[in-house]
């Protein structure tokens, strides 16, 4: 089981290792934050070698400790760690290439880089707030699975600048409020930022802020290897999420720059690495690390291969064994097509009228009832975003069993978390909130981008079409933006059908998150004739009118159905107008250079979203028409506002015969 190994190796040595190891990898990259590994290096070294349970040999156990590095810039502090511990992929050349290109050693740990790194570092704060996603998903596999196959930790060392950061209130509060006891949380302490000591910028107490959450909070020197091993073993005992202010020096080792931001994120140069080999008594060359130094940091790897062998005995004989490993497996994706196919039969025979946002809960049952290890949850709109399907049940403190969760008025932690939910394993996620406040969440969707982490974001009231709550609420420029990030699926379902197959998109992707950009405003079924393919997954498809056409009409979302009303008007003129909805831009876009074209078609064409015209170059040429929203929207019903901001039938059809005139006389 988890529990404390007594020392024998001496820590002073295998800390100055990450010393020495931090200042000659920054030295030779001539850039990097020495200051954070070094200040760092006592705690880190008692958390590894008396605590820690990994094994580098299979960095991807499920019941291992995760060790999350909040504050990124001190990179060097993992770098040097894996390398002492024998990962076999941070050899001495990985630390000899620190931030070059191509060496897994990048200037912030990056989830995928390198084994063992359990996310993505470095915005200040998004480590903390994920690590309480994992915290919560530990807990959550172990109300399913039991302390035979869950019994893991969830380590944060976290700088001043992550406890600044104001996603970290939301944080530490959501934490204390589910009583994560198996998350602990390091504070460096070293009264220390970049532009100098940290009263420039701050009066705030914050063990009280932590124990004002209900957390359990201790303080300690970081340099007093038993001090920290007590506070260590007590944070565990205790039944909440743990907080340990150690003060620090920044630096610690080097004589002259030590305690200074002066250290925080440069080089130490050649003289004070002189001088703190000196002083720490570490006469070896640049990477060289003492026999006796390297064993005692390979014997804690030793230790962490023993245990999780002792886990996979445990596991083999455990009756949940196979359940365990369909958790840790990717979705049932065949499963999932079958009832998402039977489903649409279904959709398009009874053609109903509703809100995507409603739909989205219609296929959330289907997907739910198929998908058992489906995680859901909404910060504080489950009634709006409508992301809570009829068998789903709240995760509480005193009851993780659950599979719903209250995240609060905390979109951004929300986001955070569920990267973090995702990254731990055992469940596929998603969460909900108003699509305008994407921008609230925005920081932690780009980590769930970068890392590659499929999780699904819900957001509702997507357009103008909110109506009464106004500008505020009505999102103009956030589909765009959305659209911008790179490996992010954006998606605007035009009606119960594309939702569905939104849903089945977006919970079977591997590597590619997902923003389901949902209506608050019934719209009808447009897809009457089944089909089992996927169309969404295409990207964007004819709906209407194949064969020759005199103008293409092309919109998403809610505005599809606007532009099925246009090709009426325009029919009745004699003009042959394609409807092509366009739900995935990103899905678009990787479709064959034919089959784009076929889609665009060669008539002239109008683009249609109640939105920015920014990112429609995919599908418009210079001189093609857009109908769409130019500035903020207002508070007024949802139909006074299309027709205020002239996003109706008659203006995209009056657009379409500009279009045709054009080319015409051109
Ligand atoms: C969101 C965000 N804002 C700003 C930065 C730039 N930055 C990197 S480290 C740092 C100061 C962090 O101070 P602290 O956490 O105390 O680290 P220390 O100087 O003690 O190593 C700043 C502002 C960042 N990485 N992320
Ligand atoms: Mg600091």
């Amino acid at each position: 089981m988890n529990v404390q190994t007594p020392v024998k190796a001496d820590e002073t040595l295998m800390a100055n290792a990450i010393r020495a190891l931090t200042m000659d990898a920054v030295q030779a990259a001539n850039s990097g934050h020495p200051g954070a590994p070094m200040g760092l290096a006592d705690v880190a070294t008692v958390l590894f070698n008396r605590f820690i349970r990994i094994d580098p040999s299979r960095p991807d156990w499920p019941d291992r400790d995760r060790f999350v590095m909040s504050a990124g810039h001190g990179s060097m502090l993992v770098y040097a760690i894996h390398h002492l511990l024998g990962y076999t992929d941070m050899d001495a050349a990985q630390l000899r290439n620190f931030r070059q290109m191509g060496a897994r050693t990048a200037g912030h740990p990056e989830y995928g880089h390198a084994a063992g790194i359990e996310t993505t570092t470095g915005p200040l704060g998004q480590g903390i707030s994920t690590a309480v996603g994992m915290a919560l998903a530990e807990r959550m596999m172990q109300a399913r699975f039991g302390d035979d196959l869950v019994d893991h930790y969830t380590y944060v060392l976290a700088g001043d600048g992550c406890l600044m950061e104001g996603i970290s209130h939301e944080a530490i509060d959501l934490a204390g409020h589910l009583g994560l006891s198996r998350l602990i949380v390091f504070w460096d302490d070293n009264r220390i930022t970049i532009d100098g000591p940290t009263d420039l910028s701050t009066s705030m107490n914050q063990k009280q802020r932590f124990e004002a959450a209900g957390w359990h909070v201790q303080a300690v020197d970081g340099h007093a290897p038993e001090a920290i091993a007590a506070a260590i073993a007590a944070a565990r005992a205790d039944d909440r999420p743990s907080m340990i202010a150690c003060r620090t020096v920044i630096g610690k080792g080097a004589p002259n720059m030590g305690g200074s931001h002066k250290v925080h994120g440069a080089p130490l140069g050649a003289e004070e690495i002189a001088a703190t080999r000196a002083a720490l008594d570490w006469p070896h060359a640049p990477f060289v690390i003492p026999d006796g130094v390297r064993n005692a940091w390979e014997d804690v790897a030793k230790r962490g291969a023993k245990t999780r062998k002792d886990w996979q005995a445990r596991k083999e004989h455990s009756p949940k064994a196979a359940e365990f490993d369909a958790a840790m497996a990717p979705p049932n994706a065949e499963a999932l097509h079958a009832a998402i196919t039977a489903y649409k039969a279904q959709l398009s025979a009874d053609a109903p009228k509703v809100a995507t946002r409603k739909a989205s809960e219609m296929a959330l049952e289907v997907v739910n009832a198929t998908l058992p290890n489906s995680v859901g949850g909404s910060a504080d709109l489950t009634g709006s975003n409508n992301t809570r399907s009829s068998a789903m049940r709240p995760v509480t403190a005193q009851d993780f069993s659950g599979d719903y969760i209250h995240y609060g008025i905390r979109e951004h932690t929300m986001a955070a978390a569920m990267n973090g939910i995702a990254l731990h394993g055992g469940f596929r996620t998603y969460g909900g909130t108003f699509l305008a406040f994407a921008d609230y969440c925005r920081p932690a969707m780009r980590l769930s981008a970068l890392m590659g982490v499929p999780v699904t974001y819900v957001m509702t009231h997507d357009s103008i079409g909110l109506g009464e709550d106004g500008p505020t609420h009505q999102p103009v420029e956030t589909i765009a933006s959305l659209r911008a990030m790179p490996n992010m699926n954006v998606i605007r379902p035009a009606d119960a059908v594309e939702t569905a197959e939104a849903w089945e998109m977006a919970a079977t992707s591997d590597t590619t998150p997902t923003v389901l950009c949902l209506s608050r405003q019934g719209l009808p079924t447009l897809r009457r004739n089944h089909s089992a393919e996927n169309m969404t997954a295409r990207g964007a498809y004819v709906l209407r009118g194949g064969g020759a056409r005199d103008v293409t009409l092309i919109a998403t979302g809610s505005e599809v159905e606007i532009a099925m009303e246009a090709a009426d008007l325009l029919e009745a003129d004699g003009i042959k107008a394609a409807v092509v909805s366009a739900p995935c831009f990103e899905a678009f876009a990787a479709q064959s250079p034919d089959y784009r074209a076929a889609v665009r078609g060669s008539a002239p064409r109008v683009g249609v979203e109640a939105a920015i015209r920014q990112g429609w170059e995919l599908f418009l040429e210079r001189g093609d028409g857009f109908v769409g929203m130019t500035g903020f929207g207002a508070s007024a019903p949802a139909e006074e506002l299309y027709r205020h901001f002239n996003i109706t039938a008659e203006a995209i059809a009056a657009s379409a015969r500009r279009q045709i005139e054009k080319r015409t006389k051109a």
